[in-house]
């Protein structure tokens, strides 16, 4: 059955304004399924909720509504969800289903192409951090527990290793040394906010490159998009992040690891696009950690996804059997040249804050 057919069904449950033409696959998230479609009065997207890894949808959907809605009410281009025909702000069902209107006009990318417009990705994720700076993080519900608590993700890896469920093991013993090897350098984020010396703050936890939609033409950051994991954080991990993902030379999943560096020009034009944004509110000790979140981010994602060849990938989605491995690969490779670069990542950011 084509994808048109499919969800004939499902779409027919929302308010939209036209019957829809067409149904197609669309974009490049690892974890929800993305659909792009066509209808004579417009274009949506609807996505199948990835409940496996959103344990709880309804507190989910009740964070991306209430946090598209203020964002909308402060003047940020934003998602808007399109409603069903009972007033849901989703599908329930066996699977669930939103849909959303579709931000014409815009594309993403999976490398960063230039600096210039990687400083103003930087801008735009500082600014949402400010824009949520208010907002009530005790209504949020926590849609990934320990989200980015490297050290339980640390012990997931561990017990992963222990179980070996696919007999994996002995393919990747180089990645998992580095993991092991590193295990000291995991717990510098979470002690620092255990101890209250870093602010905890609305972040949005998930800030690569193709979660924000750029002008197609302009390439100026319109909106900020991929809302699931808005919860109560640090500011270094929404940095951290986009730096794993848009400061390499490479593709998150390049096979070719000679290609795969970290790129301090493209390190230095995104911390001067965020720091602009947010320099009236970071604290001396986020700004000395800045270096670290970006090591951080990077290390936890490589575990991650060796996490997930271990178990037999069962969260984030695979094209092929290596999948997985080869993300781990270039994350560790990255976060090693990140850890020999401290120095200069923080020699940038104090010049930048000068
Ligand atoms: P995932 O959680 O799987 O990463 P995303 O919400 O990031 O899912 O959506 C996947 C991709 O779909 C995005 O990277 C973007 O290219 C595209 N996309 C999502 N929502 C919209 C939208 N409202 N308008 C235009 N493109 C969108
Ligand atoms: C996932 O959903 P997506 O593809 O934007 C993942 C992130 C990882 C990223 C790695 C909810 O992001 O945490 O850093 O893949 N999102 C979730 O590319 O786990
Ligand atoms: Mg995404």
């Amino acid at each position: 059955m084509d994808f048109t057919t499919e969800f004939k069904d499902i779409l027919s449950k929302f308010k939209l304004p036209a019957e829809p033409v067409s149904t197609e696959p669309f974009g490049a998230g690892h974890i929800n399924r993305t659909f792009l479609v066509t209808t004579k009065k417009g274009r949506f997207i609807l996505q199948k909720i990835n409940t496996e890894v959103f344990r709880d949808p309804d507190g989910l959907m009740k964070n991306y509504a209430a946090v598209t809605d203020y964002l909308a009410a402060h003047g940020a281009e934003t998602v808007r969800l399109v409603p069903t025909k009972t007033g849901e702000t989703y599908l329930k069902g066996e699977s669930c289903y939103r849909l959303l209107h579709f931000i014409e006009n815009t594309v993403t990318y999976q490398i960063a192409e230039d600096a210039e417009t990687f400083r103003k990705v930087g801008f735009a994720f500082g600014d949402f951090q400010n824009r949520l700076a208010d907002f009530p993080a005790d209504t949020l519900t926590e849609t990934i527990p320990h989200f980015h608590d490297t050290p339980k993700r640390f012990r997931d890896f561990l017990d992963a290793l222990g179980k070996d469920t696919v007999q994996r093991a002995a393919t990747c013993r180089k990645e998992i040394d580095f993991v092991l090897s590193h295990k000291n350098t995991y717990s510098t984020i979470a002690d620092a906010l255990a101890d209250g010396s870093l602010p905890v703050r609305v972040t949005h936890n998930d800030t690569k490159l193709n979660n924000i939609l750029l002008d197609e033409k302009t390439k100026d950051p319109r909106a900020v998009i991929d809302l699931d994991t808005v919860m109560p954080g640090t500011m270094l991990y929404d940095f951290g992040d986009s730096i794993r993902f848009g400061a390499s030379t490479a593709a998150e999943d390049e096979q070719d690891l000679s290609r795969v560096h970290f790129d301090l020009s493209l390190f230095a034009a995104y911390a001067k696009g965020f720091l602009s944004a947010v320099k009236k509110t970071i604290t001396p000790k986020e700004a000395e950690l800045l270096p670290v979140g970006a090591y951080m981010m990077t290390v936890e994602c490589g575990m991650r996804f060796l996490t997930d060849y271990l178990s037999g990938d069962t969260y984030f989605a695979t094209k092929y059997p290596e999948h997985n491995l080869i993300r781990a690969r270039t994350q560790f490779a990255l976060a090693e040249e990140m850890e020999r670069s401290f120095e200069l990542m923080s020699r940038q950011i104090t010049e930048i804050l000068k």
